[in-house]
């Protein structure tokens, strides 16, 4: 039995139906949100029931339909819990298996191109989403992409695989189709044959432009594709501010952090963290000051040390006060410093946020209870 590939030719995306040809109980990999209509025509024309969508990776090129797929067709989300997609309902780990019918995908863990990203084996398939592309890879030089990472997942787990087994690639930009781990073994020009080092080197040498659609897709994707109108969870938002370099939605300070454009930093203190949720990946870096105290020379010294030459800085606290003052002190250090709007939690007390706040957590973006 075949697996059903679909493309998307405006961002060269694979999506793939998988079902149980008895129950038709059926799994969809990585659908496309322009797609939408294309997908549920597939479902009727087969008689399937979405049991559920899953999700390769947070895209960085494309948005995922995920979300309308479980309001249209009643599908359950799946997506692997490195991710950061905190709308998805069941956050994947290496070796989960995901039922659908008496048919089953199991999960491996296959990080590189992003920290989080999966592959799926279903019989003699291999869905390996942007790990293993046909005599190519995933890039990883964003969202926490890794050279040494995807080497180790492609030779160490997908290339243990049984040779036949068919791989399906997340993209194809030449047109081709499927190869199988025996063809990627012995010809795939990024590993056959070649060293930690060497794929090091190559994958540092690509200077790949920046996907055009990242900057939406990635925040969107964090919500499983479901976008809202400004002020909702997905807003792209950007003002200008005095005294610092602008005003940001939670949105896109993650794009940002996640794109590695910026460091975020948490001005919270450790207790509030603890008590509210923290934000994994944050560097921590408390802001205490109040009227007549002396300059914070610690948080100076921390927050130098942080960020990077080139690199943006996004502060966020509880409400969006502090990281004012924050941003105010970085911008006197030389740095270029954004205010991230709302907050972690939101402003219950300002009018401007009232009927539309959230913050950082109420928004879906990726958080943790301390
Ligand atoms: N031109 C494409 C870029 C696509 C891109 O960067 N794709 C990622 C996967 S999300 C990748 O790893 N590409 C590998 C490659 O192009 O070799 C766009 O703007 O969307
Ligand atoms: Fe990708």
């Amino acid at each position: 039995m075949q697996p059903i590939q679909l493309f998307d030719p405006a961002s060269s995306t694979y999506t793939y139906v998988l079902f149980d040809e008895a129950t038709r109980d059926a799994l969809i990999i990585d659908p496309v949100d322009n797609q939408l209509e294309r997908d549920l025509n597939v479902l009727r024309q087969y008689g399937l029931k979405l049991a559920w969508t899953v999700e390769t990776h947070a895209h960085a090129d494309h948005i995922t339909s995920a979300g309308q797929l479980a309001e249209h067709a009643g599908a359950k989300t799946a997506a692997p819990a490195g991710c950061g997609i905190t709308t998805a309902a069941v956050q994947l780990a290496d070796g989960d298996v995901l039922p659908f019918g008496g048919e089953h995908i199991k999960v491996l863990h296959t990080p590189g191109h992003t920290a989080g990203s999966m592959s799926f084996v279903w019989r003699t398939h291999v869905f390996t989403g942007d790990t293993l592309l046909i005599h190519g890879c995933g890039r990883t030089d964003f969202q926490s992409g890794s050279a040494e990472a995807l080497y180790h997942s492609i030779t160490q787990v997908l290339f243990k695989l049984p040779d036949t087994t068919t791989v399906w690639p997340g993209h194809d930009y030449q047109g081709r189709t499927h190869s199988s781990i025996a063809a990627e073994k012995s010809g795939n020009p990024r590993v056959a044959d070649k060293t930690e080092q060497e794929f090091i080197t190559i994958m540092e040498s690509l200077n790949l432009p920046k996907p055009q659609r990242m900057d939406e897709a990635v925040p969107a994707n964090l919500t499983s594709g479901v976008r809202h109108d400004a002020g909702g969870a997905g807003a792209i938002e950007l003002r200008a501010a005095a005294g610092y370099a602008g005003d940001v939605s939670p949105a896109l300070a993650c794009a940002w952090w996640q794109a590695r454009d910026a460091v975020l930093v948490d001005v919270r203190t450790d207790a509030e963290r603890e008590w509210v949720g923290f934000v994994p990946g944050a560097v921590a870096i408390a802001w205490k000051q109040w009227p007549g105290m002396a300059l914070n020379a610690s948080f100076d010294a921390s927050v130098q040390a942080a960020v990077p030459a080139g690199k943006k800085l996004v502060l966020l606290c509880r409400s969006g006060v502090r990281s004012v003052a924050a941003a105010k002190r970085a911008t006197e250090l030389g740095l270029e410093a954004y205010n991230i709007l709302e907050g972690f939690e939101g402003d219950p007390d300002t009018e401007a946020h009232r009927g539309n706040r959230g913050g950082w957590r109420m928004r879906g973006l990726p958080w943790r209870q301390g």
